[in-house]
């Protein structure tokens, strides 16, 4: 039976664990390029044991960042630099990997701690946003965006791929595409914020075009041999949610069947009405609906927490790879914690040699 520390093995790609950190947005850096406090942050996340790290939201064009300070892998000097964490996260033995995605009406925000709505009107700071529809995502998030052009879908579609070949040859091993979260895929998808009446909206085929066809796209230029996965709000918990699930799992069949080698259960966030069941692992056994109906690996984030309720999702089969978020802010370290809660002896990835000699043979206490 597996636990939260077997290694795991998608495609040529073996985690030392079954803990992921999930992309976290930093929103520290200007005009898309990432700086020194993205190496400390990502190198300490990996010196401290997890056996994947993905590097946050990073988008495929600059109207798709959802603030001025998102990163961006939309020109090759931000992919040089993103090789640089890249390079650093595999020094320290986890598996780089990176999200590409676009904010679509969800950008031109604020940061979080700056209001996290939209930069207002008039603001040189702020940009045009793009959805399928021009429908706002609320009373936070009021800008309406330009309803999508079959140009413009046709140009995202394209940024997608030149941000994957970027991804690709800047060294990352695991690519998520952000299909989640109210974003621009998302929203293609979501009956809150497409009520388009061409190819791209309508029935469950239409609505999920968009991403379909970004996915194809993308996997035509991703390495076969190294993970390619989304992360999908399966979701919104809108009182309609049987039905969005239905949906969700017949189109993660179809991309399973064209080579999506692994899906992050996530929610879609399209609507502010959403009454989210907020609580430990609340979506972890919808992940492993998804893994038994649509037969992918999963992982899955949201209140995973405590190494024990992690350690049960996995050996209850619930999920193959636990996403902890948070905790990682909290502490860089919490893998290693994990395994000291577990009763799990010290690993050579937690203790490599440069340390180990020294806490073995002049023993330091525990405390
Ligand atoms: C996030 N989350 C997130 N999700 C995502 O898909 N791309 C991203 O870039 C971000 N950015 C981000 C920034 C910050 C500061 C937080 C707290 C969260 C969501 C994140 O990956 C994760 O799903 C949630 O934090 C829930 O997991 P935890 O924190 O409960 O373990
Ligand atoms: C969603 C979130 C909601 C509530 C608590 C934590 C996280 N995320 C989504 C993120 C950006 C920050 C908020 C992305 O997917 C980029």
């Amino acid at each position: 039976m597996s636990d939260l520390f077997s290694s795991f093995t998608l495609k040529d790609v073996t985690l030392r664990n079954r803990i992921a950190v999930p992309p976290m947005c930093q929103y520290s850096a200007e005009e898309g390029m990432s700086n020194h406090w993205h190496r400390v942050h990502y190198n300490s996340l990996a010196r401290g044991g997890a056996g994947l790290v993905i590097v946050e939201a990073t988008a495929v064009s600059p109207e798709g960042r959802i603030t001025p300070g998102c990163l961006g892998i939309w020109n090759d000097e931000q992919a040089a630099e993103l090789a640089k964490i890249a390079r650093d996260i595999k020094a320290a033995g986890a598996v780089p990997g990176i999200q590409i995605g676009h904010a679509g009406r969800k950008a031109s925000a604020n940061k979080p701690w700056e209001g996290d709505d939209h930069i207002a009107a008039g603001d040189a700071r702020g940009w045009e946003t793009l959805s399928p529809s021009a429908i706002a995502f609320g009373n936070n998030l009021p800008q309406v965006p330009q309803a999508m052009t079959l140009d413009d879908i046709a140009r995202v579609r394209n940024d997608f791929v030149l941000a994957a070949k970027r991804a690709r040859d800047a060294g990352f091993e695991w690519l998520e595409l952000h299909f989640a979260h109210g974003y621009l895929a998302q929203s293609f998808f979501s009956v809150h914020a497409n009520t388009r009446t061409d190819q791209y909206g309508g029935d469950a085929a239409g609505r999920s075009r968009f991403l379909s066809e970004t996915f194809d796209a993308v996997r035509d230029v991703w390495p076969e041999n190294l993970p390619l996965t989304a992360r999908f709000g399966v979701l919104e918990f809108d009182g309609r949610d049987e039905e969005t699930l239905q949906e969700s799992i017949a189109l993660i069949k179809q991309w399973r069947a064209k080579g999506l080698d692994l899906l992050s259960v996530s929610i879609g966030f399209s609507t502010p009405e959403a009454n989210i069941p907020w609580g430990p692992a609340f979506l972890a056994p919808i992940a492993e609906r998804v893994r038994r109906e649509a037969g992918i690996p999963v992982a899955s984030a949201w209140g995973i927490d405590s190494p024990v309720i992690a350690n049960q999702t996995i050996e209850k089969g619930e999920l193959d790879l636990v996403m902890v978020g948070r905790a990682h802010l909290k502490n860089p370290n919490w893998t290693y914690q994990a395994a000291l809660a577990l009763d799990k002896t010290a690993p050579s990835w937690v203790l490599p040699a440069p340390y180990a000699h020294w806490l073995e043979r002049y023993r330091v206490s525990e405390a």
